[in-house]
């Protein structure tokens, strides 16, 4: 029977650690600790086997495995430290960010042409003491026609065509003139100076100067011994504030339910100054706005006296006015949603 002898534990050690210097990546590093230091490595062989050796061996036996083991793991936890380490700076190094590199610019958003407009509108009349005042865009047909003295089959509602909702008497409202009414009661029997401004909706043909959906802004004074005189100088010098003080503008005659006496501002064609072109219809004047002083009948709806309060209204289109401001020859560019249009602005 031969000897039982000790496991050659030098050896393995040695072979383990020098191996290990050839060990640069984590893959071969995996690899060597399955060789040296794994169930089948000479090591934890040995260390298994330590209960077949004879007893007086066995504690030196167990002594030199247990060296064999530490060492080994100890050269293993440095190595793979050092690999970590040195996979940190690679990584550090390769995705590097060159910070001397010019930067993407990043496109900034603008407001849309139709809003700057009405922001200037918005601050000449803040001037003139006048308030933004916002009223629903939903409307009954009440408060769209019917307080406003358009009575049903009154033929005035032909131009004003909207869109309905499935609610009976639930429309889009046509123009901000309903706004009139939400103001007044609010606010009788307090003096009033308000803008009013939204969308409003028609049911029409779509051309160069008209669109099924449109800014509007309202105004409206109410007070003692407000007069025409004032809704002439008050829209005449908001003409001059928004084109320059050499605008030519003129007031025409005109007929709304709600306003008597009534007229409409026009202002010079800015494209064919005013010899006449498809923009005006060869009128050489576009219509910006329709006003007049309130009627009694809607001053009455808002809770005023008309024998004690009179006041003026006025509803303007903006766009038409951005197109006068801005040479814009078709209002359909507004809702378009054509960059190559929103950035000239
Ligand atoms: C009205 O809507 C009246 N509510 C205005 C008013 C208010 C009169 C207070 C008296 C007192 P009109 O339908 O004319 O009136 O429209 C007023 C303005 O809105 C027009 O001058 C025009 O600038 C603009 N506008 C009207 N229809 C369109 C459209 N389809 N597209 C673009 N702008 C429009």
């Amino acid at each position: 029977m031969t000897e039982p002898v000790l496991p050659d534990l030098e050896s393995a050690r040695v072979d383990g650690l020098s191996a290990l210097i050839e060990v640069h990546t984590s893959e071969n590093l995996a690899l060597w600790k399955t060789a040296h230091l794994g169930k089948s490595s000479p090591v934890m062989l040995a260390l298994s086997g330590l209960g077949k050796l004879p007893a007086d061996i066995r504690p030196r036996a167990g002594q030199l495995a247990n060296q064999a083991r530490q060492a080994l793991e100890a050269a293993y936890e440095e190595k793979s430290a050092a690999i970590r380490q040195e996979n940190l700076l690679r990584t550090l190094e390769d995705d590097r960010v060159d910070i001397t590199l010019p930067g993407r610019p990043a496109r900034r958003g603008r407001l849309h042409p139709a809003m700057q407009n009405l922001r200037d509108i918005y601050h000449v009349f803040a001037e003139m003491g006048f308030q933004v005042f916002r009223s629903p865009d939903v409307e009954t047909d009440e408060y769209n026609f019917e307080l406003l003295n358009i009575p049903a089959h009154h033929p005035a509602r032909d131009m004003w065509q909207t869109f309905y909702t499935t609610r009976p008497g639930v429309l889009l409202r046509t123009h901000t003139s309903p706004g009139q009414i939400w103001a007044m009661r609010e606010r009788a029997p307090e003096s009033i100076r308000v803008i009013l401004p939204g969308m409003c909706y028609r049911y029409e043909q779509i051309t160069t100067r008209s669109e099924i959906q449109f800014h509007q802004v309202e105004g409206l004074m109410v007070g003692r011994n407000v007069t025409f005189a004032d809704l002439k100088g008050t829209l005449t010098d908001f003409a001059r504030r928004m084109f320059g003080d050499s605008v030519r503008t003129r007031f025409r005659p005109s007929y709304f339910p709600f306003t008597e006496p009534s007229a409409e501002m026009d202002v010079e064609c800015f494209l064919c100054g005013g010899a006449g072109c498809t923009v005006c219809k060869n009128a050489g004047w576009l219509e910006i706005l329709g006003c007049g002083m309130v009627h009694p009948v809607v001053l009455s709806n808002g809770g005023y006296d008309p024998e004690i309060f009179s006041g003026f209204a006025f509803g303007m289109g903006p766009e038409r006015i951005t197109m006068l401001r801005r040479k814009i020859d078709d209002i359909r560019y507004f809702w378009g949603n054509d960059t190559r249009f929103l950035e000239q602005f």
